[in-house]
């Protein structure tokens, strides 16, 4: 960081939020910033080129306590507040986006759901082992042919006995072939969509990742393949239809939408940084008025997202959430944060394409959570339906 100008907690916080946090969500947000700093940034770098997520992290995310810590105590959470979650989101997201994912994903989109429409059985078997890490969880509701559009999933659960039978394939699946536990969504003899918690030991399940990503590539992403996978009706979950999947999905994307922001301040401090060192036609690039522009609408960007996300979760944290408020948030977050990882991969000039320099790697990463937990035109789509009242899916 150059002498001059706004120190990195200063562009972090432009509006002072930092007053608005209670103590408790200051310690859980210091702690995290504390292990992203010791723990993933001195080595991301190499395991992003190396597609490598470390084993041993799922641990120690669950000793650091970030999974489930909305959760109540009893089930291995810390009954946090949602902006607690969120400032976890981000501070591991200033990391990487494929370590948050992995969080999203346990805590989200496995967790919330055992939680929400699991029996108590259910709960006490996979909660605290998901929450200490030694349990891993992954989510499976997109399929090789059904994406934005999961309704049109063709995995199919058929009731034999007191067991289910479970027969498809799932794709893009993060954490799949690490996984303990897959949340597995399934349409019925019924035409409807049922969840289960499947333990992934069961015969018939297989999970093969894919290896060809050039974005998130310290995180695991898998196809899952399910052959006659019998279940048994206690791991089923009590929710039928869409909304299942939807609601959690809820959840993931607020976390999100706090999330990149993490990844869009990364960027905004590089950028800063290096303007100030970089020498250009005689004088520093930061003396530049192009370049102020640039890091100026920046700055404001990601400001106003984090208005965004902290409001939100002041909504949330009064049941206020409501769907379409999230969209919103996901959305216009995603795209300050991978606007600024544009604009600084651009202004590092040659350097800005490697990954001894964290903003190509942000960027890539960007591109994908861009894609998931619904696509930029899905949110504006769903957006455009709360607007208008009409469906143009
Ligand atoms: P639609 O008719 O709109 O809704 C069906 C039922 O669901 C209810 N609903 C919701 N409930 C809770 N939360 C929401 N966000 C909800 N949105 C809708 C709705 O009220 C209805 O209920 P009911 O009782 O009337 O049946 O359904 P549709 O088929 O028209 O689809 C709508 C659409 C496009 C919004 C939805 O399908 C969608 O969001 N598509 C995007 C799919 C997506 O986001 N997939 C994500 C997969 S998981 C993932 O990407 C993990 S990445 C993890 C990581 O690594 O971080
Ligand atoms: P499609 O739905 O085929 O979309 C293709 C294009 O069409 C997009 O540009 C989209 O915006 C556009 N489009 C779609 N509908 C419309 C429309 N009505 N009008 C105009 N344009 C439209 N899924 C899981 O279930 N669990 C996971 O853990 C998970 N992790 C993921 C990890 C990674 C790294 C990635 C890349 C994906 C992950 N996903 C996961 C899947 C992700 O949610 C889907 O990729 C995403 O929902 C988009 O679906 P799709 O890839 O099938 O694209």
């Amino acid at each position: 960081m150059s002498q001059k100008g706004m120190t990195k907690q200063q562009l972090q916080d432009f509006y002072e939020l930092e007053s608005f946090y209670t103590p408790e969500e200051r310690m859980i947000r210091d702690s995290v910033k504390e292990f992203v700093k010791g723990e993933i940034l001195p080595s991301i770098g190499e395991w992003w080129q190396e597609g490598y997520f470390p084993p041993e992290l799922p641990k120690k995310f669950g000793e650091l306590g970030v999974l489930g810590v909305t959760l109540p105590e009893t089930y291995g959470g810390l009954g946090a507040s949602y902006t607690a979650y969120g400032l976890i989101n981000r501070e591991i997201e200033y990391g990487d986006s494929g370590m948050r994912s992995f969080v999203s994903v346990q805590s989200s989109l496995v967790m919330y759901p055992i939680y929400t429409y699991g029996s108590e059985e259910m709960k006490r078997n996979w909660l605290p082992r998901l929450a200490s890490g030694e349990a891993i969880g992954c989510f499976g509701l997109t399929e090789p042919d059904a994406g934005s559009d999961p309704g049109a999933m063709q995995t199919r659960v058929k009731k034999v006995g007191n067991d289910y039978v479970i027969n498809g394939v799932k794709r893009w699946i993060t954490s799949g072939s690490r996984a303990d536990v897959a949340i597995i969504w399934a349409k019925g003899e019924d035409d409807k969509i049922h969840g289960f918690a499947v333990d992934t030991k069961t015969p018939g399940f297989k999970a093969v990742d894919i290896k060809t990503k050039a974005s998130m590539r310290a995180s695991v992403t898998s196809e899952l393949y399910l052959d006659d996978v019998v279940v048994p009706a206690k791991d089923k979950l009590n929710v039928i239809g869409l909304k299942g999947a939807l609601s959690c999905l809820n959840q993931a994307r607020f976390g999100i939408a706090w999330g990149v922001l993490g990844a869009g301040f990364f960027c905004l401090e590089e950028a800063s940084s290096y303007v100030g060192d970089r020498t250009v036609f005689g004088v520093p690039l930061a003396t530049k008025q192009i370049v102020q522009a640039k890091l100026a609408d920046m700055l404001a960007d990601l400001t106003k997202g984090s208005l965004l996300a902290f409001h939100l979760a002041k909504l949330k944290e009064q049941g206020k959430d409501i769907p379409a408020r999230v969209s919103l948030a996901k959305r216009d977050n995603i795209r300050a944060a991978l606007g600024a990882a544009r604009v600084s991969r651009d202004m590092l000039g040659g350097n800005g394409i490697t990954t001894e320099y964290g903003s190509i790697r942000h960027m890539l990463n960007l591109e994908t959570v861009a894609t998931y937990e619904g696509t930029d035109t899905v949110h504006t789509l769903i957006l455009g339906r709360e607007v208008t009242g009409h469906n143009a899916f």
